[in-house]
């Protein structure tokens, strides 16, 4: 997967040179690019932003540094994918799977987007091309999502009901949730699918040696070695607690 992202604080960005995206990267799974807003104005001052129209608190960003950025690198990916045209397979792709030459998909990190939840995470690590746009300030010129919205798939995206001070934070945590999707990222796939929110639940707790530590015990039952008591259990654990800390994930009870 290649992934681009634009910022004015690239050196946000170097923690993704560790850990298993930085693996990821480094063994070619996933192609991660950071590009400076900055190098995309052509004023002294390198401005990003400006006042807002109609008056208001704090600062826009403008659109044409977004536009010329965006635009560079839509032409950089187009050189590198240049999609050999193999006419005699012009079937459709299956429904819900990405063209493998599909346009790459605009995201924007926005408190006013649309949710991130496991469900997008995983739709994401489908794609093939991701652009990240990271906004400071009030925003981004409206323009800029409107205008790519024409010609290609622009969606806003918000991590959860609270404020970020920028893009930058939640787009590290976006692309950790979906680089691990990507099959070989994550070394035992098995590890994906018992986690919390996999199943729409939240994950079952958790225990290894020693069997005693503070006082502690271990619940009797992981150390019967009996597999379908301990799936039973597992089960009754992840719905009491999604129930106590989270009844929202429930279906409703009719
Ligand atoms: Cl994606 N961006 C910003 N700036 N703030 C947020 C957010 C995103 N998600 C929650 N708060």
């Amino acid at each position: 997967m290649r992934i681009d992202i634009i910022t004015i604080f690239p050196e946000f960005f170097s923690v993704l040179d560790v850990s298993l995206v930085g693996k990821a990267r480094q063994s070619g799974l996933i192609d991660l690019r950071v590009h400076n807003l900055r190098d995309h104005t052509h004023d002294r001052h390198h401005s990003v932003d400006d006042t807002p129209y109609g008056g208001g608190a704090g600062m826009v960003m403008k659109p044409e540094p977004w536009g010329d950025a965006i635009d560079a690198i839509l032409t950089n990916v187009q050189t590198a994918a240049a999609p050999e045209v193999d006419l005699s397979t012009t079937d459709a792709p299956p429904a819900g799977v990405p063209a493998p030459d599909a346009a790459p998909l605009l995201i924007f990190p926005s408190p006013a987007g649309e949710l991130f939840t496991q469900a997008m995470a995983r739709e994401l690590a489908g794609e093939s091309n991701l652009i990240f746009g990271c906004g400071r300030y009030e925003g981004i010129d409206q323009r800029v999502f409107d205008h790519f919205a024409v010609t290609g798939r622009v969606r806003l995206v918000s991590l959860g009901d609270y404020v970020l001070n920028g893009g930058e934070v939640a787009v590290m945590a976006m692309i950790e949730a979906v680089g691990r999707l990507i099959p070989g990222v994550v070394g035992n796939p098995e590890s994906l699918v018992e986690e919390s929110h996999e199943d729409g639940l939240l994950e079952y707790p958790s225990y290894t040696k020693p069997s005693a530590w503070r006082g502690l015990g271990v619940p009797p039952v992981l150390l019967s070695g009996n597999h379908g008591a301990i799936a039973i259990w597992r089960r009754e654990q992840q719905l009491e607690r999604t129930a106590r800390v989270r009844p929202d994930l429930l279906p409703p009870a009719n």
